[in-house]
This record gives C-alpha cells, structure tokens and sequence, in this order.
C-alpha cells in the first residue's frame, strides 16, 4: 500500500496547529498533529522539506520500520522538532491501518482495558473566589479531576491563570500563547516571576479548595518547572496535608537527579515530561522511580510506536500514565492519545483542556467525554477529520509563549 500523497496543513482556527494528512494509492487517509506551540513552522519545513519527500511511495503499512528510518536515519535525531514531525508519521500511519482493518486504534493497541479515561480540566483564578468558581464550573462541566493554577498576590499575570474576557472566549479558557498585534512582530509577552511568593501563597490555596471542596476530589498543580529542586521539595511537604493526585514539573524537568532530592523530602506524587521528546530523557527517572507520572504527549514524543514503548518501560517501574493534553496538542493529538489511554495497563489521567468551538469547526471529533471520562469512540482509526475548506479559512498567525524573569529582570523559566 503505497503513500501517494503527504499534505502539510498549517491553519489556526483559535490557535495554531500543524497537521499530516497522508494519502494511499486506495485513497486511505490518515492524520498525524505536528503542533508544537510557537515553533510550528520550524515543524512544518522539517516535514515539508526533510521528511514528506522521503515518505511519497513508500509502503504505508510499514509503521515501526518508517518510525525506525525517520529516527535513525535523520542522524541528528530526537528533540521536540523532529519529534513532532516523526510523531506525525507514525500517527498517520497508524491511522490509515486502524481504518484498513475497520477497527478504533485502540483495538490494534490490545484492546479496552477500561471504561473510559479520567480526565482533568484547568481551574483557575487571580484569586481564591475566582478559582473556587472555576472549579464548580469544571464540576458542572463533568469534571472528576480537576488542576489548581492562582494568581499570586504581588505578582501580574502568570502561568496557568485565564484573565477573565480573554478574547470572548470562555471565561476560564487559557491559551498562553500570544499572538502580535495586527502586522505587529510577535514578540513573547514577558511576565515578572517571584518564587518567595508563590511558595507562601499556594499552601493556603489548597487549604481554600479543600474546605469548599473536600478531601475527595482529585487535586492537581503545576508548578510549570520554575522552582529550585530544594523550593519544590519545600512545597511538595507543605502540599502534602491537600493530598494532591500530583505536583507537575516541579523543576526544570531536564536535571533528572534533583528529583532525587525532592523525593528525599515529600510523598507528595511527582509528573513530568511534557517537554521531553523521547524514552532517554526518562531513563533516571523511571529506573530509580522518581516520578510518579509520565507526561509526554503523542504528539511530541514521536507519535504512537514510540509513546507505547515509553509507557510500557514506565509499567516495568510502576509508574503511570499522565498524558499532556492542553489546546496546544491538537484534537487529532488527543484523539491518539485516548486510543492509548484505554488500551494500556498503566493509565493514570488524562489532561484535557477542551477545544475552542472554532477549532472543532475544522477537526471533526467522534471522541467523548461523559461523567468525567474519555472515549475515543468506536469509529474505525483515530475518528477524527480535517475540514480542508474550513481550515483555509484560518490562516497562521504568529504566536509566541510568554517569558518570565525575575523582579531585578533575570531571566527564569516560564
Ligand atoms: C501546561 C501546558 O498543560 C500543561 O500542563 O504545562 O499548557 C504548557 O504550558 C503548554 O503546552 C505550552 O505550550
Ligand atoms: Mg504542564
């Protein structure tokens, strides 16, 4: 089964999004999300330039040995650029075989090992009364899991915190991504940082969920790798009387041994890995486990082969699954993501922000959520379409992730 044709599709209904389309000779397609948040046409030269010209003709059922070609044959392998284009291949790919065999990718993955997937959604709020109500309305919205991100007193906008109106969107959608003024260059929005006061502030925020909400519902934060390993053991222990499902990126997650320190100090459960592109940046960390949750993405880990091998190193270790899922991974990353999630062993929970309607316009969705749980649907392969008419009508726009320093202006991680 030849691939006649490779489409990559850049359109930004809501946001931006890098999409495969690939084409068989029998007229077979299959999508694969390339999106990585302000570096996307750095992803769609690497797949237009470097890898479409390689994949036309080339025998579509061949999944693990094209994954094989596109990692060691570029030589200058893994990072988050390649890693997305090579994930969009084998996504695709796994895509149009799903559709072959009539089945939901899921079925090829070993088949339901549950009901459906926990997710969680973003609660958030520039205070304690703003974040309390967006956590009735993510409970209203069916949520059974939900993530605390607060302002800090003292401090401007920061990460994980939707400012109220943003662009007549729902009031507690949080794109980070900014994009330029009309004709403007884009420059990243910088926000000012303050360990010292996000550290005091957020025990009593978790003190004030829990009082409204109880000890029960599931808690998670993300301290969005912008403490020391000594700051993030500090607030592990002070975490731990708010038994939080998990901490996520407490520190930069590339220093794998300071999540030996860490752990020295708290039980409090430990994520990470939304920045990393590949089972190696995991290695410490699952064999001493360190961590708790693996946090990568399909889509930028090296798409579906690569995902399923890390997640079952992860199983070995006892570790779970914890797969990133903001609005910077595309539905169709999603999507692939739910196949795994209810196929493997060692799912854990499942982050879903939710599309905007606009970008729902141009990717078609079979997948569900319901009482708190996710299914990608019975629809043979990944059961999702891209309206190519409707994509056309949202051209890229160039948006950059904010970035952080310090008061005295050092720069920190965002
Ligand atoms: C965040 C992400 O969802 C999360 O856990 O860390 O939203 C992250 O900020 C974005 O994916 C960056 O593009
Ligand atoms: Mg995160």
């Amino acid at each position: 089964m030849r691939i006649v044709s490779a489409e990559v599709i850049v359109t930004s209904p809501g946001r931006n999004f890098v999409t495969l389309r690939l084409t068989t000779e029998d007229g077979v397609t299959g999508l694969g999300d390339a999106t990585l948040n302000g570096r996307e046409l750095a992803v769609q030269s690497y797949l237009e330039n470097h890898v479409v010209p390689l994949l036309l003709g080339s025998d579509a059922t061949r999944i693990e040995d094209t994954w094989q070609y596109l990692y060691r044959g570029a030589y200058w392998r893994r990072g988050p650029v390649t890693m997305a284009a090579v994930a969009a291949v084998d996504t695709a790919l796994w895509d149009i075989k799903a559709k072959c065999a009539g089945m939901p990718l899921y079925q090829l993955l070993g088949g339901a090992s549950r009901t459906g997937a926990l997710a969680y959604g973003h609660a958030s709020g520039r205070d304690v009364p703003e974040l309390l109500d967006s956590v009735r309305a993510h409970l209203e919205q069916g949520y059974r899991a939900i993530r605390i991100q607060s302002g800090i007193p003292g401090l401007g906008p920061v990460y994980g915190v939707a400012a109220a109106g943003t662009d007549g969107a729902d009031r507690y959608d949080y794109e980070p991504a900014r994009r330029a003024a009309a004709g403007g260059i884009p420059l990243p929005v910088t926000e000012t940082w303050g360990t010292r006061a996000y550290l005091r502030h957020v025990p009593a925020v978790f003190e004030a969920v829990r009082a409204e909400f109880g000890p029960e519902l599931p808690l998670l934060h993300d301290g969005h790798h912008r403490m020391t390993p000594i700051q993030a053991a500090r607030l592990g222990k002070a975490l731990e009387p708010y038994d939080l499902f998990w901490l996520e990126d407490a520190t930069p997650a590339e220093d794998q041994a300071a999540l030996r320190l860490i752990r020295q100090h708290t039980t409090t459960p430990l994520a990470i890995g939304e920045v990393f592109n590949s089972v190696y940046d995991y290695t410490t960390l699952l064999s001493e486990r360190l961590i708790d949750y693996v946090r990568s993405a399909v889509t930028h880990t090296g798409g579906i082969t690569a995902m399923r091998k890390l997640l079952d190193l992860a199983d070995v270790f006892g570790i779970k699954s914890g797969m990133h899922g903001p609005t910077d991974i595309s539905p169709v990353g999603m999507a692939a993501a739910l196949h795994l999630d209810l196929a493997i062993h060692n799912f854990g929970i499942q982050e879903y922000m939710q599309h905007s309607d606009r970008t729902l316009e141009v990717f078609r969705t079979a997948f569900t959520f319901k009482d708190g749980l996710l299914h990608p649907s019975d629809t043979p392969g990944l059961g999702v379409d891209l309206d190519t008419e409707a994509a056309a009508h949202h051209p890229y726009e160039p948006a950059y992730l904010p970035v952080n320093r310090l008061a005295d202006g050092t720069m920190h991680d965002w």
